[in-house]
């Protein structure tokens, strides 16, 4: 079987994916015509020509542009389903779906708007397309522990609907320790616990991740490489690492494919995971990600198979279900 069939046949979970990032376009524009909101840009065309980034915080000024066309619950809706339409055609049969709540309620959006939109994509994909998801919510670490402070008050009526909460934004200059309260709170309300860490930041990022935020994933996670004392505690403790290989490249976090590390990160006996963090705006959704490593790093059939089983291993899913599609 060619490689292209092999990563198309295969189920597969995706543990790592902004919602807001999968805007695409077209959707873009339709949902800022109904709402009667102005976005810089003429068209579709000069959209995509916008989307040419040199770091992390130029992607993210784009991204949170974007995201302020969505108004109301049906938008919000839209915006998911379209995701899974993408999900069902590259064999994703669980989804993990990260939403930025702080970017729609400092809009003056309220947090039971976009919630109730995403949830009801969510039940819409299990029944009408057998695709399970779960949603997490992160807090902006560019913005105050106080802020994500009342994030998290704002999300305890929808606690049954948030399986976890994570954190993303501006990660230089903002480590996980800022938030060790935020976080506390949340385990202790239940919430399972991911952070992005070493994306751009340091190891010393992920270490904080994993002792003063107690995280069950850390998402990126590739310069843990840099700390053999680190890879050797992620190792051990079977740690997931969800990574984003055309983000990385993308976000120049990697100048070339080929350099990716990956595939060393796997040998090693990380538990590394494929995913597409902001697809509409890197260039592809998980089935490309694993396209573009596979092709530039020559992954064997055994190795693409082997991220496959990680993305289970890795998801939230119970034990029983997991076990199902290994
Ligand atoms: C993000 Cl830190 C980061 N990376 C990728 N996408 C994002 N969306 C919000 N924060
Ligand atoms: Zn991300």
């Amino acid at each position: 079987m060619s490689t292209h069939s092999l990563i198309q046949t295969l189920p597969k979970t995706e543990l790592h994916v902004h919602i807001e990032g999968t805007f695409e376009p077209e959707l873009m524009f339709a949902i800022a015509q109904r709402n009667g909101i102005e976005i810089p840009y003429q068209n579709v065309e000069e959209v995509r020509q916008a989307y040419d980034f040199h770091n992390l915080q130029s992607f993210l000024n784009i991204y949170y542009a974007g995201a302020k066309v969505l108004v109301h619950e049906q938008d919000f809706y839209d915006l998911a389903w379209a995701y899974f339409e993408k999900c069902a055609q590259d064999h994703v049969v669980h989804t993990e779906i990260f939403f930025d709540p702080q970017t729609h309620t400092d809009r003056g959006i309220a947090f039971e708007t976009v919630l109730k939109g995403l949830k009801r994509a969510c039940d819409d994909a299990q029944e009408k397309l057998n695709i399970s998801s779960h949603l997490i919510m992160c807090f902006l670490r560019h913005l105050s522990e106080e802020a994500a402070l009342a994030t998290l008050e704002q999300a305890l009526p929808f606690k049954d609907d948030i399986i976890g909460v994570g954190l993303d934004s501006s990660e230089v200059g903002h480590p996980p320790e800022k938030f060790a309260r935020v976080f506390a709170k949340a385990r202790a309300e239940g919430f399972l616990i991911v952070a992005h860490a070493g994306e751009e930041g340091p190891p010393e990022y992920v270490w904080q991740a994993l002792d003063v935020l107690q995280v069950n994933r850390v998402d990126h996670g590739v310069r843990s490489e840099e700390d053999s004392k680190l890879m050797q505690r992620l190792i051990d403790d079977k740690m997931p690492l969800t990574v984003c290989p055309l983000s990385n490249l993308k976000l120049c976090v990697v100048s070339d494919m080929r350099e990716h590390n990956i595939r060393r990160l796997l040998a090693q006996g990380v538990m590394v995971t494929v995913n597409s963090d902001d697809p509409s705006y890197f260039g592809g959704y998980v089935n490309d990600n694993f396209i573009a490593i596979a092709e530039a790093l020559d992954l064997t059939a055994a190795e693409i198979k082997q991220l496959c089983i990680h993305s289970f291993i890795a998801s939230f899913l119970p034990e029983s279900e997991k076990q199902a599609w290994i």
